[in-house]
């Protein structure tokens, strides 16, 4: 059946402009962008006037369905997305991490079922978190056949999913040849693993060890070392939840040199400090736990500055939630507190709130950094991140005049905690449309289990690479003797 939605009187904000303008979404496609259009026969009408229409956010960066630190998320895929859209996110790309030995192939196809009940678009991140031939092999496969174009590396969790140097230095050379973009955590295990036995040592066992077993240069250390080796390898390199100055820095510098590294920002690490671990409520401190953990304030400053200086490109939340009862695991040692905070349903409020409300982003540059930049760093630009004919109907329509206090009491995450909980936002979504479809209006949410689509991403091509002049620098030439 035919869906047609016209939506009227709205101001359309592209990444690159705004202009007044009326959006007709036919079978789940923008199939006309006009001054005026008028309603086609048996078309779904929403008035946008005073509002914004938005590409819908693309949320790089959330685990549903995840497996870790012995436990398992509590949002799957239905609830995780499910809370997406009602925050004006359409797309989210997750991510396969396959146990050590695990074949990728088994975990991306173990992934790709779990996600068959996702309600808004999806796409996959891979980690490579051993090396073998048949690592090599997959990941070839999963690029040509699979539409994965980007690899993930935790440089964190020892004696788990850690990659060492060697198996950064393989994936990184696999993943240029086979045009595909390497992503890190970066952390060093090492030192964090070193640091959680001394500061446990010393008697800290409550979550205000978490932090401590995870400062900021233990970050830049990972973050400078993977630019480097990206470098070294030349292929580009995105840097996940880069959460303090000292990484943004790193990132900065590379650039200046002409290298290919793009960073990410969370919406949690923007406007949360470090002091919710020194909650003297386990509860309230243990559900912070998340990793890399919040900062001292001061580093909120150079991440607003990164994303609003274009040094930093795209926001994310990391989304990871586990509930008061599974944090509970490490009420005796911080270290055994699972990892991971929500955010996905708030992350494009708090930005818009924090960000726009205060002046820091125009509205074109809060579509770059939630939308936009992330659909052409992940190859799936113009599909997505865009309002333009034959582009997805993937929108959100934003009320920049409405207000909500976030909370727990009326999230759609299954989890039992909000890190935003008492928050007042201004500018939220009235409707999210996802396939052309009004999946969220007026606080209501109508979604259909299974609608999400598999967003397959194609490999990057000929001119993929860190810095091409920096390449033919390292280019050796034999002495002849
Ligand atoms: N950090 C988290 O807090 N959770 C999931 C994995 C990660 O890197
Ligand atoms: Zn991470
Ligand atoms: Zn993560
Ligand atoms: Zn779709």
């Amino acid at each position: 059946m035919m869906t047609t939605l016209l939506i009227k009187g709205g101001i359309v904000v592209n990444a690159d402009r705004q202009f007044q303008a009326d959006v007709l979404c036919v079978d789940g496609v923008i199939a006309q962008i006009d001054e005026t259009i008028c309603a086609p026969e048996d078309a779904q009408v929403i008035d946008a006037s005073g509002q914004l229409v938005m590409p819908g956010g693309i949320d790089p960066h959330t685990h549903m369905n995840f497996p870790f630190m012995g436990t398992t998320t509590v949002d799957d895929f239905y609830s995780g997305t499910s809370a997406a859209l009602a925050g004006g996110t359409t797309t989210i790309i997750d991510f396969v991490i396959p146990n050590p030995q695990e074949p990728l192939l088994e975990a991306y196809q173990k992934w790709r079922r779990w996600a068959e009940s996702a309600v808004a678009d999806y796409s996959f991140h891979v980690a490579i978190t051993w090396w073998d031939e048949s690592v090599r092999q997959d990941m070839k496969t999963l690029v040509e056949q699979h539409g994965v174009n980007s690899f993930k590396h935790f440089m964190a969790y020892k004696n788990a999913i850690m990659c060492d140097d060697e198996t950064l230095v393989n994936s990184f050379r696999r993943s240029l040849e086979l045009g595909a973009m390497p992503t890190v955590h970066a952390e060093n295990g090492e030192l964090v693993y070193l640091l959680q036995q001394q500061v446990k040592e010393m008697g800290i066992t409550g979550p205000e060890g978490h932090p401590l077993s995870r400062p900021a240069m233990v970050e830049a250390e990972a973050a400078n070392r993977a630019i480097a080796i990206a470098d070294v390898i030349g292929v580009p390199i995105y840097v996940v939840h880069v959460s303090c100055q000292e990484s943004a820095d790193a990132i900065a510098r590379a650039r200046a040199r002409g290298q290919r590294v793009y960073g990410e920002v969370l919406a949690g690490h923007l406007v949360i400090d470090d002091s919710v671990y020194r909650d003297p409520d386990y509860t309230q401190a243990a559900a912070h736990v998340m990793s890399p953990p919040f900062r001292p304030k001061h580093h909120q400053e150079a991440l607003w500055t990164g994303l609003q200086s274009g040094q930093l490109h795209t926001t994310a939340t990391d989304h990871c939630t586990f509930c008061a009862a599974q944090k509970a695991a490490g009420a005796d040692d911080f270290a055994k507190i699972p990892n991971g905070c929500g955010g996905v349903e708030e992350r494009m409020a708090v930005i818009w709130d924090a960000g726009v409300g205060t002046g820091r982003l125009t509205p074109s540059e809060f579509v770059a950094i939630t939308s936009a930049n992330a659909a052409k760093l992940f190859n799936i630009y113009p599909r997505k991140g865009l309002i333009a004919v034959g582009s997805d109907a993937d929108l959100v329509i934003w009320d920049p005049q409405a207000s909500r206090t976030i909370s727990a009491k009326t999230h759609h995450s299954n989890n039992d905690f909000n890190v935003f909980e008492g928050r007042t936002v201004t500018g939220i979504p009235s409707h999210t449309i996802s396939h052309g479809k009004v999946v969220w209006a007026n606080g209501q949410l109508h979604v259909e289990k299974g609608a999400g689509h598999y967003i397959k991403r194609a490999a990057f091509g000929d001119n993929f690479t860190a810095n091409a002049t920096r390449q033919q620098q390292l280019t050796p030439t034999a002495v002849k003797r």
